[in-house]
C-alpha cells in the first residue's frame, strides 16, 4: 500500500471523530482559528450518545438548564428547555438546533465510521480511514468519541438464535418499537433500565426484568419549565455557571455539612427526605464523606433502602430491589416509578445475581432451568465506558504502536487529553479525565476550550508537533489510581473501573479528584507553556 501521508500538506488541518455535543464544538471552535476542519460521524446526524440513545423513557438525569452549552450567551439565552429533564428527542433537537445556529453541517460527514488513524513520523500528519474506503490525512486528530457510546452487546449463549425480536438500548430503532400486547424481557437495571423499565411495563403483555445488581433509584420529579424560573436562570446564567465549575461534579449542588455522622440521626434524614421530595442527584452531595466514610454511606444508602421497602408492596420482591452495594459505588440512578412499577401485576423480577442467565433460547430467557418465554429481548447492559470507543478504532501512534497494545493493563494518558507515543492526537473526556464523574458538557467544553487554545500556541510558535511525555504520563496515571483507590468507589464492582466487560482491566477510568482541582491543573499545564508535553 501506498504511503498515505506523503505529501506534507495535509487534506484537513484537523479530523474530528464524532459528531455529538464535543465534537460539534470541537469543529466550532477549530473553525474559529481559521482550520480546515473534517469530522467524521457514524450515525446520520449530530447529537452522540443522544442521536443513539433513542430507548423509550430515554432522558438525561442532570438538570438540562445545566446540561447544555454555555460557550454561546446567545445559544443559551434563545433556546428553551421543555422540562426539567428532557427527553432525548429534546437532546437531539437541540444538537440539530445548534449545528443549524454555527452552520456545522458542511464539515460533518455522516454514515462515516472511522476505523484506522495512522501517525506519520516523517510528514507529521495522521491518516484517518473510514469504512467507506475514504483517506484523509490531518495535522491534528481529535477523538470526539464520546464516553457511553461503544455498546455492550452481552455474551449470552444463544443470543443470535432467539426467535422474536432484540434491540439494544444504546442502538435503539429510530421508528420506535411497539410492545403492545407481548411478552417482554429487559436485561440490564442501570440508568437505560430503570428508564425504560416503566415505560415498556405500560405497554406489554408482560415485563421480565432481570436484574444482576439493584440500584439506587432516585425519584427524577420530573416536570415542565416554569417560565418565570427559566427566565431567573437565563437571568443568573454567568453566576450559576460559575458556581457549578467550583463545584466537585460540574454541578452545583449545596452540600449540607461535612459528615452526615456529625448530625444527629433526626437532622440526617429531614435531609434526605428533603433531596428525596426535591428529586435529581442532588442527594448525591448531601453530605461530603459519602466516598470516604462507610458509617456515613451507610445512613444515606439506609434511607434508601428503606425508601424502597415503603414502596413495593412484596416484601421479597423489595429486598431484592434494596441495593447491597455502598450508595454511589455504581452510577445513582434517576427514575420516574421505577419502584413503583414493580407492583404492577404485569412485571416480574428475576433475581441473577447468583443464578446467571444460562442461555437464551429461541423461546425466551433460561435461568436455572426455567425459560421465561417472551417475543421481545431489551439489552439494557451498558456500554464499554471511556475507553471502548477508542479502542475499537484502529489508532497506530509513533513506531506502529497501537491503543489497544498501550492500555493493555489499562489506560495511560495524560490528563486524558494526550498520549506518549500519539503526537497531535487529543482526546475529549478521555480517561484520566473528570468526564462521566461530572456534568458531561462542561468537561466537553473544558477539553475543547484547552485543546483549541493549544493548538493556537502551536501556531503562534510555529510548531506542528505535540506529545504527552511518558514521565509525566505515567505520574498522571499513578495520580489517577491513587485517588480512585481512595475512594469507597473502589470498593465495587461497576463500569467506572472496566468491571462489566469481561476481561478488561480493573483500573479506575476517570479522575476522580473533582472538576476545579482538574480544570485548574490543567490551565496550570497550558499557562506553564504546556509542561509535560514536548513541543516541536
Ligand atoms: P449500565 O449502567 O452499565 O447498566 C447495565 C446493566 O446491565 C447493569 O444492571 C448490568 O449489571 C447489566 N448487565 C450487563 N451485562 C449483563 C449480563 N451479561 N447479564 C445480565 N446483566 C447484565 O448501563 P446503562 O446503559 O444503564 O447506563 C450507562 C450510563 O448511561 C449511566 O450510568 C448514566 O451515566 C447514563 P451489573 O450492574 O453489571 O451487575
Amino acid at each position: 500500500m501506498a504511503d498515505i501521508t506523503s505529501n506534507t500538506k495535509p487534506d484537513f488541518d484537523a479530523v474530528v471523530v464524532g459528531a455529538g455535543f464535543a465534537g460539534m464544538y470541537m469543529l466550532y471552535r477549530l473553525r474559529g482559528l481559521g482550520l480546515s476542519v473534517r469530522v467524521f460521524e457514524t450515525g446520520t446526524s449530530v447529537g452522540g450518545t443522544w442521536y443513539w440513545n433513542r430507548y423509550p423513557g430515554a432522558r438525561v438525569d442532570t438538570e438540562t438548564m445545566f446540561y447544555s452549552y454555555q460557550f454561546s450567551e446567545e445559544l443559551q439565552q434563545e433556546w428553551n428547555w421543555p422540562e426539567r429533564y428532557p427527553a432525548q428527542a429534546d437532546l437531539a433537537a437541540y444538537a440539530r438546533h445548534v449545528a443549524d445556529r454555527f452552520d456545522l453541517w458542511p464539515d460533518i460527514q455522516f454514515k462515516t465510521a472511522v476505523e484506522r488513524a495512522t501517525w506519520n513520523e516523517d510528514t507529521h500528519l495522521w491518516a484517518v480511514e473510514t469504512g467507506d474506503g475514504g483517506r484523509v490525512t490531518a495535522r491534528y486528530c481529535i477523538m470526539a468519541t464520546g464516553c457511553l457510546s461503544a455498546v455492550n452487546y452481552p455474551h449470552i449463549e444463544g443470543l443470535d438464535a432467539f426467535a422474536g425480536e432484540t434491540y439494544h438500548t444504546a442502538h435503539w430503532p429510530e421508528a420506535g418499537v411497539d410492545f403492545t400486547g407481548k411478552r417482554v424481557a429487559v436485561i440490564g437495571t442501570g440508568s437505560s433500565g430503570v428508564q425504560s423499565i416503566p415505560v415498556i411495563a405500560e405497554q406489554a403483555a408482560h415485563l421480565h426484568v432481570f436484574q444482576r445488581t439493584a440500584n439506587y433509584v432516585i425519584p427524577a420529579h420530573n416536570r415542565a419549565m416554569e417560565p418565570a424560573e427559566v427566565a431567573e436562570i437565563k437571568a443568573n446564567y454567568p453566576e450559576l455557571r460559575a458556581r457549578a465549575k467550583q463545584s466537585f461534579s460540574g454541578n452545583y449542588f449545596p452540600v449540607a455539612g461535612p459528615s452526615a455522622m456529625a448530625v444527629s440521626e433526626e437532622e440526617r434524614n429531614r435531609e434526605y427526605e428533603a433531596r428525596w421530595a426535591a428529586g435529581g442527584l442532588s442527594i448525591m452531595a448531601a453530605y461530603a464523606d459519602f466516598q470516604t466514610s462507610d458509617a456515613a454511606n451507610e445512613t444515606a444508602s439506609e434511607f434508601i433502602r428503606n425508601k424502597i421497602r415503603g414502596i413495593v408492596n412484596d416484601p421479597d420482591v423489595a429486598e431484592l430491589l434494596a441495593p447491597k452495594q455502598l450508595f454511589l459505588c455504581k452510577r445513582l440512578c434517576v427514575g420516574t416509578d421505577y419502584y413503583e412499577t414493580y407492583n404492577r401485576d404485569n412485571v416480574t423480577l428475576i433475581d441473577i445475581s447468583e443464578t446467571p442467565i444460562d442461555r437464551i433460547t429461541p423461546e425466551g430467557v433460561c435461568v436455572d432451568g426455567r425459560v421465561y418465554e417472551v417475543d421481545v429481548v431489551v439489552l439494557a447492559t451498558g456500554f464499554d465506558a471511556v475507553t471502548g470507543a477508542l479502542k475499537r478504532i484502529d489508532i497506530r501512534g509513533v513506531d506502529g504502536l497501537t491503543v489497544q497494545d498501550k492500555w493493555e493493563e489499562g489506560p495511560k494518558t495524560y490528563l486524558g487529553l494526550g498520549m506518549a507515543g500519539f503526537p497531535n492526537l487529543f482526546t475529549i473526556t478521555g480517561p484520566g479525565s473528570p468526564s462521566v464523574l461530572t456534568n458531561m458538557i462542561p468537561s466537553i467544553e473544558q477539553h475543547v476550550e484547552w485543546i483549541s487554545a493549544c493548538i493556537d500556541h502551536m501556531r503562534d510558535h510555529e510548531f506542528d508537533r505535540i506529545e504527552a511525555q511518558a514521565e509525566a504520563e505515567t505520574a498522571w496515571v499513578a495520580h489517577v489510581n491513587d485517588i480512585g483507590d481512595q475512594t469507597l468507589r473502589a470498593t465495587c464492582q461497576s463500569w467506572y473501573f472496566g468491571s462489566n466487560i469481561p476481561g478488561k482491566p480493573r483500573v479506575i477510568l476517570p479522575f476522580a479528584g473533582g472538576f476545579p482541582v482538574y480544570a485548574n491543573k490543567c490551565d496550570e499545564v497550558a499557562a506553564n507553556g504546556y509542561t509535560g508535553f514536548t513541543l516541536a
